[in-house]
């Protein structure tokens, strides 16, 4: 990111290691990497914490200029995400139609998996992290299955690393991917790169070992932007 965006992004990786979101240590992710870093969306668990979240999002995407005609988030995480990104869209004066859908299909009241306003027009997926890209896979067909456009993403953190395809490494991030091969926009409110840059700007001696740390990760699983 340039400007701007490079504000927006270091306040929001503040933000979120001093919300207890975003952790150093040893954590396993999905692809079965050993990451040193670990961001868990679950963990903005109050309203205040919710709210701000929601204002990063809208601001990333403001600023990124990504267009849209409704959000829908993937469940479960990407529900209260979809609320509350629908809910600061209102307090800026834009009426934004949300949905989701739910893992188990219903028997009775209203069938079906999605709820919400109808998917239609451009939709924008939004959800917490990208790594390998499993997650978004699902939603783009997903979306597509009702006959919609899937048309952009935001995410709060793009980790900048290699996607896995039949569960091998292959050299491009799943956002890389999304953007080349699906054509969607992505918008990301941070980065690997901005988590860096925190890193590399603390001067606590526990700062500088994640930092190490955090390269070391880059260098292993990274791609080049
Ligand atoms: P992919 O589906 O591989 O892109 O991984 C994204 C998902 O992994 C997220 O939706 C989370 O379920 C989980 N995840 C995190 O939440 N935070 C991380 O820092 C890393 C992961 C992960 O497992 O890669």
């Amino acid at each position: 990111g340039a400007g701007q965006q490079d504000g927006l992004a270091q306040d929001f990786v503040r933000f979120a290691v001093e919300a207890g979101v975003l952790r150093f240590g040893e954590f396993k992710t999905k692809a079965g990497r050993m990451s040193p870093y670990f961001f868990n969306a679950g963990l903005f668990d109050d309203g205040v914490k919710l709210a701000r979240l929601a204002e990063f999002y809208a601001s990333a995407l403001e600023a990124s200029g990504t267009e849209f005609d409704m959000v829908f988030g993937p469940a479960y995480k990407g529900i209260p995400l979809a609320a509350a990104l629908a809910v600061e869209f209102a307090r800026r004066g834009r009426n934004l139609p949300f949905a989701y859908n739910r893992k188990e299909a219903k028997d009775h009241g209203e069938g079906g998996t999605l709820v919400g306003a109808p998917l239609q027009g451009r939709v924008l997926v939004v959800d917490d992290v990208m790594s390998a890209g499993t997650a978004v896979r699902e939603s783009i067909a997903l979306i597509r299955a009702v006959g919609a456009t899937p048309h952009a993403v935001v995410i709060a953190l793009d980790r900048q690393e290699m996607a896995t395809e039949d569960g091998r490494d292959v050299p491009h991030s799943a956002v890389q991917y999304v953007r080349g091969q699906l054509g969607l926009q992505v918008c990301a409110i941070a980065r690997l790169e901005d988590l860096l840059q925190y890193l590399a700007d603390g001067s606590q001696a526990a700062v500088a070992e994640h930092h190490g740390r955090v390269l070391a990760y880059r260098q292993r699983y990274g791609v080049q932007e």
